[in-house]
């Protein structure tokens, strides 16, 4: 795991469906992120927020919300991600809303392709984020990075990491999910992504899920994580704009969190979603401050 690690805000609720996901970044740093990491031995390194286009808050045209806003705004963040990786830095995005997931594995992705590393990719998330401007109920681009970074998108937003498609599906494993509109839901079976929706964490536990979707990394693999903070049950993580019942407990997301770090691949990480608009005293923010800390190696059992 790289020891360096670089915080990029990304203060924008540019693709959500409710404002307040902009004052995330702020949120997770109130929520004292930074000094836990060093206490953990990291360097950190805060690059401040970016600055992108404002939310003029419109409908959506041709199935699409604030269409060139979002362009920006992940270009602005495929850059900065892209450089802490040339860098030798493990990039943190602090979101804002999902949307921006896009930019973020398009810049890992072009890494791990001049780098020569095999690329996977852990979507923690209620959603499966795989709507296109055809198939989205709400025009919001933060439903569709995962279509987008598969090939399914429009041009300018799919070209952003200079390949399309930025990443084959089977290098995805999305944990979590619980909520999938129809159309989206046969796009997901078509192009075969692998998905240990809620149903399968109920029955199999999330042990054994894990064991599965981290299985078959190597050496050379660079992880990275998107985690949608909406991925936690509503109970532990009600700061949220897209909050879905039934999801994880406090311990199974931990859990979650620890056999990633076990890995030692994580390489690059998206916390996104926060809302602090909707949350309850920062509460959302210090948990998910908390489950960045395991992803880091803080572990609550009795291991050295
Ligand atoms: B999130 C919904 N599928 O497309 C849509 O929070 C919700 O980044 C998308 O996972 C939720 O509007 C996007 C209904
Ligand atoms: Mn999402
Ligand atoms: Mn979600
Ligand atoms: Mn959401």
């Amino acid at each position: 795991m790289l020891k360096k690690v670089s915080l990029i805000g990304a203060p924008t609720d540019i693709g959500a469906g409710a404002r307040g996901a902009s004052m995330g970044p702020e949120a997770m740093r109130v929520a004292n992120l930074g000094p836990i990491l060093q206490g953990h031995g990291l360097e950190v390194l805060d690059r401040g927020n970016l600055i992108g286009p404002s939310n003029p808050w419109l409908p959506p045209t041709n199935g699409y919300r604030h269409l060139d806003e979002v362009v920006a705004w992940n270009q602005l963040v495929h850059d900065a991600v892209y450089t802490e990786l040339s860098d030798g830095r493990m990039p943190i995005l602090l979101g804002g809303d999902h949307c921006l997931g896009l930019g973020s594995i398009s810049a890992v992705a072009r890494h791990c392709r001049e780098a020569g590393k095999k690329l996977r990719i852990l979507w923690l998330d209620a959603h499966a984020d795989f709507n296109t401007n055809e198939l989205t109920p709400s025009g919001n681009i933060h439903g569709m990075p995962v279509a987008c970074l598969c090939g399914h998108g429009p041009k300018e937003l799919i070209e952003i990491g200079g390949q399309v498609p930025a990443i084959n599906p089977k290098w995805v494993r999305q944990i979590g999910i619980r909520s999938v509109d129809p159309g989206e839901k046969k796009l997901v079976h078509e192009v075969g992504l692998e998905v240990y929706d809620m149903r399968y964490i109920d029955e199999m536990g999330m042990r054994h899920t894990m064991e599965l979707a981290l299985a078959t990394m190597d050496v050379n693999t660079h992880l990275h994580v998107s985690f949608d903070v909406d991925f936690l049950d509503p109970d532990i993580a009600p700061g949220v704009g897209t909050t879905i019942p039934g999801g994880p407990t406090y311990r199974e997301a931990q859990l979650c969190m620890e056999m990633i770090a076990d890995t030692g691949r994580l390489a690059s990480l998206d916390v996104m979603e926060l809302n602090p608009a909707l949350d309850v005293r920062n509460k959302t923010a210090m948990v998910a401050v908390d489950l960045i800390e395991s992803l880091f190696g803080k572990s609550t059992l009795m291991r050295k």
